[in-house]
């Protein structure tokens, strides 16, 4: 298995005349400011006091303008894994979101070829830029499961991936002469396909979520939606949602992680809507002179984005617009978090000082072993 990480002319545009450019700026906005002081008057973050109002200010809210331009600058990135059974429609939801007010104007004319069966882990990246934000999202396609006879442990290798990831950046993290920007491969999301049976859940993906969620935010839809009627796809989601809490699987947003009442009233309204009753498509059509992507049946067409149709903008904002930071944090400070701590624990000394196997002295198969 092989992940195609197109990671390199991104981090050569960070680490090029860009950010030379943005250290000349910086110097030069920090004597701005020093001048301005001179001169008694501050530098103009907003929501800025009125003048007069200005005895004591000073001016530590400027901090938010300087962390806006270094991210700015910096750029986001996002790591998103699709996995599931096989045929789910996991290959098509990634070009839907890719195709979809992500990144339409990104994406080249589409080429009118049926999605091939996946059989390896692959990653798919765009750089999609708005308002001069930019943003690396990368897509992990992974090979469907459940093709098997025994399927008992077809979650594996996905976790061994989401490992491997892990691993990576811990080498980097505890490298004496580190890059200044440890390239981040870890997969902030693992969006989980639920097939569209309209029953429960099935003891196969009880078994993958119960595994997963231990280790990578979780979150899970219902394919295929347009298969089912509006009264099969709500009792379905209830029912998930029940069999999620029967057994104890936490997926994200995960209550215990909520930070504030703000948190929990945002994150128990997504609770409530979870999981997202998804379409995907990669074709558009023309819909009342608009173009819009979609699936076309004899009795109409199913458009992607319409809420009214199926649930998947309230994914692509969940994952982009709303959560996205967040979905990176609790990945940084909790998932890898766990994996650092028990790695290190696990050598007693310094990794790297393992001989043989993996680059740290435990051979590749071991990496499986750390899950909980
Ligand atoms: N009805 C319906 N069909 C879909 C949907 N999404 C994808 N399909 C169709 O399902 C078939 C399989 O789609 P893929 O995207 O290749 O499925 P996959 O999960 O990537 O399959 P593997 O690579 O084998 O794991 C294709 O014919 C798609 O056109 C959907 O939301 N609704
Ligand atoms: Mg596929």
């Amino acid at each position: 298995m092989q992940a195609t990480d197109q990671r390199e002319p991104y981090m050569e545009l960070q680490e090029g005349s860009d950010s030379e450019l943005w250290q000349s700026e910086v110097i030069t906005s920090f004597y701005g400011n020093m001048a301005d002081t001179a001169k008694t008057t501050h530098p103009q973050p907003a929501g800025r006091p009125e003048k007069g109002a200005e005895f004591g200010y000073v001016g530590i809210d400027a901090i938010l303008e300087q962390m806006r331009r270094k991210a700015m600058k910096q750029g986001f990135e996002l790591n998103i894994m699709v996995v599931g059974q096989s045929g789910l429609g996991k290959s098509t939801l990634i070009n839907t979101l890719f195709k979809s007010k992500v990144s339409r104007r990104s994406v080249m004319p589409s080429d009118e070829e049926r999605i091939p069966k996946t059989i390896e882990i692959k990653s798919v990246s765009h750089d999609i830029e708005e308002k001069g934000v930019r943003m690396k999202l990368t897509v992990i396609d992974t090979p469907g499961f459940g093709d098997q006879i025994n399927n008992e442990n077809c979650w594996q290798p996905i976790m061994k991936f989401i490992n491997e990831q892990y691993e990576q950046y811990l080498q980097e993290e505890i490298n004496i002469s580190r890059k200044k920007r440890i390239p981040d491969s870890r997969v902030h999301c693992c969006i989980y396909f639920i097939p569209p049976t309209g029953h429960c859940l099935r003891p196969i993906d009880i078994e993958f979520m119960r595994h997963l969620s231990k280790v990578v935010n979780i979150v899970p839809v219902i394919a295929k939606a347009d298969t089912l009627t509006l009264e099969e796809r709500d009792f379905f989601k209830q029912k998930i949602r029940e069999d999620l809490r029967v057994n104890e699987i936490e997926v994200y947003p995960q209550k215990e992680f909520d930070e504030d009442s703000e948190d929990r009233m945002i994150n128990d309204k997504i609770r409530e809507m979870i999981p997202f009753a998804v379409v995907g498509s990669d074709q558009e059509y023309q819909v009342n002179g608009k173009r819009l992507l979609g699936r076309k049946t004899r009795w109409g067409t199913v458009e992607v984005e319409n809420t009214a149709h199926c649930e998947f903008a309230y994914l692509r904002d969940l994952l982009i617009r709303t959560h996205m930071q967040n979905l990176k944090d609790i990945t940084s400070s909790i998932h890898y978090e766990v994996y650092r701590v028990r790695r290190l624990n696990e050598n007693n000394t310094h990794p790297s000082d393992q001989p043989n196997g993996h680059s740290n002295g435990v051979p590749t198969h071991e990496v499986l072993s750390h899950e909980m």
